[in-house]
């Protein structure tokens, strides 16, 4: 791993909003509100003299139990933020303008800004439908100067992304490793480009709390807090030994690692994805014969949830693994080979249970996981099924190879 690398984030201000503002620049500047939905778009009818006459829904008329996917900045000042129900959101805001989703808009705007990044910056990590990683260290070199090249080169993605798209702004944060720029981008949101060096980290990355770092969920954030440590910079003075005691040794390790922005990790270039998988942290940690039932409901949804991963990407898996973390934070895994890829919910629920009864179940678990790896396109996945299983005797009566 070079040492001196550039590596930036660069994620969508308002993304699915925004995309929203291209099909309706009349909207510009107004608090709008994404979601909740697929039947309350504007309506439009045309005028005697042919100009087209738009009626946009006020938030105001919602009823529902939707959420928000996404508002604009305009809303946001009225804290209207993503996941927010709906009907609160309109008890803040009730003039906001309210628009359906169109994910295959989002999508096909997703795959333009890519593609124009691409051409500038070909390292680049997919982190889903607005966000990327991209590694610039052979753009920028490895100099002192780096960090003006870094810039420029920032502005001209940033560019890019705009010319490509119609008009889409991004923000983007340029640091040493992912940790960093992910934290990085967000400081001059929307529109913004942050250039953050290790020299930076006492006075930009320390005061954030903690739960800002990617890996550090409501629940870890709570425990620390219980003990004191409320900001990353907390986080950072605070005893490695203590923390892995208290958070077993991986995550205690990567937590004191993280607050002093230590990140190694690659940025990966993946057009084939090596396994899907589902995890869900529970709101309170389920114990394993107490709450045998619920656990079972949510095990079931989650190997639901990767079939249909699988299914809307083309995928079909042999290798099914099992992911617990109990609530000492502790994490164990188990695997499963099946014969046959597959990707349908029953058959990942079944090897996934089989997973299950090779864990010890003696204390309460806070996350669930279930991954399909070994993956193969569904059509082959398909015309294997149809050639059949490799029985005993195709596997033993080969000839033996001269
Ligand atoms: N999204 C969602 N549900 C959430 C959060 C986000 O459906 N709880 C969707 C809508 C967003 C998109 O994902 O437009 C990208 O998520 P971001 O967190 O990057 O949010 P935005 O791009 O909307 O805003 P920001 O400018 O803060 O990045
Ligand atoms: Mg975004």
């Amino acid at each position: 791993m070079p040492a001196d690398r550039v590596i930036a984030h660069l994620d969508m201000d308002a993304f699915y909003a925004s995309v929203e503002l291209l099909r309706y620049p009349e909207l510009r500047g107004l608090p709008v509100v994404v979601g909740g939905g697929r039947d309350h778009g504007p309506r439009e009818t045309v005028l005697a003299d042919g100009t087209l006459r738009r009626e946009f829904q006020r938030l105001r008329n919602y009823a529902g139990r939707g959420v928000v996917t996404t508002a604009t900045y305009e809303a946001r000042a009225f804290g209207v933020n993503s996941a927010l129900g709906m009907m609160k959101a309109a008890a803040l805001a009730p003039d906001a303008i309210l628009l359906p989703t169109d994910f295959e808009q989002y999508r096909r705007y997703s795959r333009l800004f890519k593609a124009a990044v691409r051409e500038i910056a070909p390292t680049l990590e997919d982190r889903g439908i607005d966000e990327i990683y991209l590694d610039l260290t052979a753009q920028t070199g490895t100099g002192p100067e780096r960090w003006d090249r870094a810039r420029e080169l920032g502005l001209r993605l940033k560019a890019a992304v705009r010319d490509a798209t119609g008009g889409l702004s991004c923000s983007v944060g340029l640091t040493p490793n992912k940790l960093l720029s992910k934290l990085t981008s967000e400081f001059d949101k929307p529109d913004g480009l942050t250039v953050l060096t290790l020299d930076d980290i006492p006075a930009r990355i320390w005061p954030l709390p903690a739960r800002r770092i990617n890996g550090i969920g409501p629940k870890a954030a709570a425990k620390l807090e219980a003990i004191g440590i409320a900001s990353i910079g907390d986080l950072a003075r605070h005893d490695v030994a203590d923390l892995v005691e208290r958070f077993g040794r991986s995550y205690g390790l990567w937590l004191h690692a993280s607050a002093h922005g230590r990140d190694e990790r690659p940025v990966v270039m993946e057009s084939e994805p090596k396994s899907i998988s589902r995890e869900t942290t529970f709101e309170r940690d389920l114990h394993p014969r107490a709450d045998r039932e619920l656990l079972g409901g949510i095990f079931t949804r989650l190997c639901e949830r990767v079939a249909d991963d699988l299914l809307r990407q083309g995928y079909a898996g042999r290798t099914i693994g099992l992911k617990l973390r109990y609530d000492d934070f502790r994490t164990v895994t188990r695997d499963a080979s099946l014969p046959l890829p597959v990707s349908d919910a029953k058959a990942i629920r079944r090897a996934a249970g089989e997973c299950l009864k090779r864990v010890p179940l003696d204390r309460r678990i806070r996350l669930l996981g279930v991954r399909v790896g070994a993956l193969c396109r569904a059509d082959e996945a398909a015309a294997l099924r149809n050639a059949g299983a490799p029985t005993t005797r195709d596997l033993f009566d080969e000839p033996a190879a001269g």
